[in-house]
């Protein structure tokens, strides 16, 4: 090893705590780190084309290993392509590590080339922003960053390194990862959550990421059958409780219909665990009633913060779900009133109604729905599905109806560009899982380069192109408000299919409903990445 540098001791803190890729766009603002990470065999530096897709596939990762996932960028331009992905990673409670190349330090604050402050940038964006000033920091400040990225509500912290602060050497200082307790609900609060358990006669858990972690969908599960308790999952969070089971009772997202909220609105016991209750959760904060529900709520969230933050709650637990539904899940049979099998009955029933297939026809291209619909058939038991931000997903989360063991990666940000480089760092992180990634045509085009990582390493990833040519989503809003026109919302679209064979990669496209099985089918068993063009209807009806 060359001599023991700054960047030697901040990528040793990171690599010992579990870092074992980085993905970066360089720049020669921090030359220095790229060159020590050529000491650290560990760790898997990705090579990308542009910071967003950079700082997403970062996201994705930190998402599944619940490590930070790291990202690099140079200084000024770099950071700002980089932001998408901080703010994604704030949004969605994702643990992330953007390191920013800097301006050497006699230059700081005389707005030097491409310099940016990124506390002022990135202050509200970020849990926290540290710009180095003496090499001898590095190692604290990796140390710190893990902490901060990963305890509380996780999320994303910025670190700006002077570009001559990076190759200084610092004596060799040892750091261990520090595991540390789960936080755990007091016996008070759990007897009072017991006490709501037994009497409810119509209960409904709503259930939010922080199951997402080895063991949390199995306590959850349990918990939920123990007591009979019907189970909504949080915006986006399809993945955590399995959606044929009786007790599955449909997510809380865009698109919830006002019958269905006004039977949720009727339980008489609410359990928002392992969720922040956020805005899109919460039916833009009337659910439950805001700011005092209607029902007693009992909020559990591992960050004191969050707990009880929108909501008045009747009992607010700052500990893990997976924990507390573990203690309150009974070894004997639990007690509780009769009618709650009832209510779980209508609440599931009217889930089915939602989630049924759609009947619609249409003559302006392939219907996007019987393309998911054909895959959910197909799929197998254990598939990741990633997705862009856009309409074409709509019916992956009405009606897909994922098993146990898939898991849907979509951005609660809702940040289009997502889904490529989501799917890219799945498959490099997961490869013994099948990966599809659904995007439309805007939010292809807005990263989609990670393609090119997908065919380098040979990746079997299906990518799915819903090509509609528009801005859909956005022409569905500007028909409901704007009914007579709809600018800025047609897109031009280049040739996707010669593209992306450019890229190298097997392509079909689909232009006709009754070519989706055999091509979808194909797809599944190729050894690489293939991608598929649909020649997609808008999918709404939209006035003239
Ligand atoms: C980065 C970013 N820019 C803009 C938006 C606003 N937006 C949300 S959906 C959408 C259109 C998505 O179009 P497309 O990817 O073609 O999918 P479609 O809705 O047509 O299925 C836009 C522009 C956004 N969510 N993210």
């Amino acid at each position: 090893m060359s001599t023991h540098t700054s960047s030697h001791a901040f990528l040793s803190v990171l690599a010992v705590h579990g870092v074992d890729r980085i993905f970066e766009v360089p720049g020669e603002s921090y030359i220095g780190l790229l060159d020590a990470i050529a000491d650290f065999p560990q760790i898997d530096l990705v090579t990308c084309r542009h910071e967003a897709g950079a700082g997403f596939m970062a996201c994705a990762d930190g998402r599944l290993t619940r490590r930070p996932g790291v990202f690099m960028v140079s200084r000024g331009p770099g950071a700002s392509n980089a932001s998408i992905a901080v703010h994604t990673a704030q949004q969605d409670a994702i643990p992330l590590i953007l390191v920013v190349g800097q301006v050497p330090k006699k230059d700081l604050r005389r707005e030097a080339f491409q310099e940016i402050d990124y506390r002022a940038m990135f202050g509200t964006l970020a849990k926290w922003v540290f710009e180095v000033t003496a090499p001898e920091q590095m190692a604290e400040v990796a140390y710190k960053a893990v902490r901060m990225a990963t305890t509380g509500t996780p999320g994303p912290v910025v670190i700006s390194v002077p570009e001559d602060l990076q190759q200084q050497p610092v004596p060799r200082v040892h750091w261990r990862a520090q595991p540390h307790d789960p936080l755990r609900a007091s016996p008070a609060g759990l007897a009072r959550v017991r006490e709501l358990l037994h009497t409810a006669q119509r209960p409904l858990i709503i259930a939010g990421g922080a199951f997402d972690v080895p063991g949390g969908r199995e306590a959850l599960l349990a918990f939920a059958q123990a007591w009979q308790l019907p189970v909504c999952v949080a915006f986006r969070r399809h993945d955590l409780f399995p959606n044929q089971h009786p007790l599955f009772v449909g997510d809380l997202g865009l698109a919830n219909p006002p019958h269905q909220m006004a039977l949720l609105h009727d339980s008489d016991l609410i359990l928002a665990l392992g969720t922040r209750l956020d805005d899109i959760t919460s039916q833009n904060f009337t659910f439950p009633h805001h700011p005092q529900p209607a029902q007693p709520l009992v909020h559990c969230y591992p960050d004191p913060r969050v707990v009880g933050l929108h909501f008045a709650t009747e009992v607010g637990l700052p500990c893990q779900p997976k924990g507390l539904v573990e203690e309150l899940t009974p070894d004997v049979d639990a007690i509780y009133p009769d009618s709650r099998a009832e209510w779980a009955r209508q609440l599931r029933g009217m889930h089915d109604q939602i989630a049924a297939w759609p009947q619609r026809d249409a003559d302006d291209g392939v219907r996007f729905f019987e393309v998911v619909r054909h895959l959910r058939a197909l799929a197998p038991s254990d598939l990741r599905v990633c997705l862009d931000a856009g309409t074409f997903a709509a019916p992956v989360y009405r009606h897909f109806g994922f098993e146990p063991t898939q898991r849907l990666m979509a951005p609660l940000s809702g940040a289009m560009g997502y889904g490529t480089p989501a799917a890219v760092a799945t498959a490099l992180r997961e490869p013994q899982h099948r990966v599809v990634c659904m995007v439309g045509d805007g939010g292809f085009m807005m990263t989609g380069n990670e393609m090119i990582l997908a065919v380098e390493r040979r990746l079997p990833i299906v990518f799915i192109l819903a090509n509609n040519g528009s801005y859909a989503s956005i022409r569905i809003h500007q028909a409901r408000t704007y009914p007579t026109r709809h600018p800025g919302t047609d897109l031009y679209n280049p040739d996707f299919a010669t593209m992306a064979r450019g890229f190298g990669m097997a392509v079909d496209v689909i232009e006709h409903e009754d070519a989706i099985e055999a091509t979808l089918r194909r797809a599944l068993q190729s050894q690489g990445p293939h991608f598929i063009e649909v020649k997609a209807s808008l999918g709404v009806t939209l006035p003239p």
